[in-house]
């Protein structure tokens, strides 16, 4: 193993990208709150290079950690001592980052067509994909930059339009970076809708009344990090003054419980919230963008993983004013979810269904106005977590977009 390590080191030395190598992914099952606590006190221990994949906060869901090989030995003995269930979902956390590896294409695509939906693409091939969507579809599909990313990106937008004056629904991806299927589900999409807006009265119809718009990298700057240097990384790339940790949670930089439950003030935290809200410019570009368009009616925003589909809110548990209809929408759309390959969704509010938390992004839209406000958690539940393989990435968007047109035709039949 010494040699192992040695092997490892050397390899981050020369090409600059962090492996995984020996990292387990655990899921731990605390019974009860004292056991919650105790594994909260584990996550503090910065030492210990731990990647929570699910925050502990209540012990009626599990915790998935990541734990790089040197501290195998010490978590495993702390779980054992306080008595804390715990089982290994992933063996080898390398193992699953070289395959998917293996799979990414690096090829000239000349048109969507001969695009590969089934595999991961990195940034470039990703803005390419656009381009060329928007000069096949020229009169239908139009690109937007809202803004630049830290590092300089353009945050590019998709319009999706057949008239001119309409109210929108909008829908984003991979404003966590390594969320990978919601990247590769939100092109899917894209190229879905040029395909079926003819064809599909559905569509067809929602299209009549509403424009859509479809942001698929929300965050370039760590998606493009996922890609070259570390393929966990969560949150954006600005430097924090004073700290030698990069980056904040995006997803609870927004101003809807700002600062509350569930969110850091900790730069070096997973889940940190920033130094004030809207503070990085790939949310602060979406924040003038809801509020410029002023009539936006449904809000999506994608995550993954855990199979859920979540409304407002998450800073409170304080039921949103349109929680009963809210439920109902989210029965209906993961039923037909379902009704494809039987992939069973919860759904229900932020707080109630996955966890507290503050300052996320669909809180923020839901106190804008904009009524119908979702946040998807794509598959899988955590057999692979954020390393789906890539050939459930069309599975999954397909069943995902039969949701998103129960919620987008929901939208349309109930204006308001
Ligand atoms: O913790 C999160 O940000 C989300 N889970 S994830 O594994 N994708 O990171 C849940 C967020 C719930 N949504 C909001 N707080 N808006
Ligand atoms: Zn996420």
């Amino acid at each position: 193993m010494k040699r192992l390590l040695i092997l490892t080191a050397l390899f981050v030395a020369v090409f600059g990208k962090d492996t995984f190598e020996g990292h387990q992914v655990l899921r731990i099952t605390a019974k009860d709150a004292a056991q919650i606590t105790l594994l909260k006190e584990l996550s503090g221990q910065e030492d210990l290079g731990l990647d929570f994949w699910m925050e502990p906060v209540h012990e009626s869901s599990p915790v998935d950690v990541r734990v790089p090989f040197n501290s195998l030995q010490a978590v495993r003995a702390y779980l054992a001592f306080n008595d804390i269930e715990f089982r290994v979902m992933i063996e080898d956390v390398q193992d699953l980052v070289d395959e998917e590896q293996r799979r990414i294409l690096k090829y000239q695509v000349v048109s969507t067509d001969d695009f590969t939906y089934s595999n991961y693409h990195d940034l470039s091939t990703i803005y390419s994909f656009m381009d060329m969507l928007v000069n096949e579809n020229k009169g239908f599909v139009s690109k937007i930059v809202i803004g630049q990313s830290y590092e300089g990106r353009p945050l590019n937008v998709l319009k999706f339009s057949t008239g001119s004056g309409r109210p929108g629904i909008w829908i984003d991806a991979g404003i966590h970076c390594r969320e990978w299927v919601t990247q590769a589900s939100g092109i899917w999409f894209a190229k879905k809708i040029v395909k079926d807006y003819r064809v599909d009265r559905i569509l067809k119809a929602i299209l009549k009344k509403y424009d859509i718009f479809l942001e698929i990298v929300v965050n370039p700057d760590g998606y493009q990090f996922t890609h070259t240097t570390n393929r966990m990384w969560r949150k954006t790339r600005k430097p924090n003054p004073g700290s030698r940790c990069v980056g904040v949670d995006a997803n609870r930089n927004w101003d809807a419980g700002f600062g509350g439950v569930g969110s850091s003030n900790d730069p070096c935290s997973d889940i940190y919230r920033g130094p004030s809200p809207h503070s990085e410019p790939e949310v602060k570009a979406i924040v003038d963008f809801v509020k410029s368009h002023g009539k936006l009616k449904a809000f999506v925003s994608i995550h993954s993983y855990s199979q859920m589909l979540l409304y407002p809110y998450g800073y409170t548990r304080t039921p949103a004013k349109d929680q009963a209809e809210l439920h109902k929408v989210a029965q209906k759309a993961t039923t037909k979810l379902q009704s494809l390959y039987n992939t069973s969704y919860r759904f229900g509010s932020i707080t109630t269904t996955i966890y507290p938390s503050s300052g996320g992004t669909i809180d923020w839209t839901y106190n804008q106005g904009i009524k119908y406000s979702y946040t998807f958690e794509l598959r899988d539940t955590g057999r692979y977590g954020f390393l789906l393989p890539a050939n459930q990435i069309i599975p999954t968007a397909e069943e995902t977009w039969l949701a998103l047109k129960v919620i987008m035709t929901h939208t349309k039949n109930n204006p308001y």
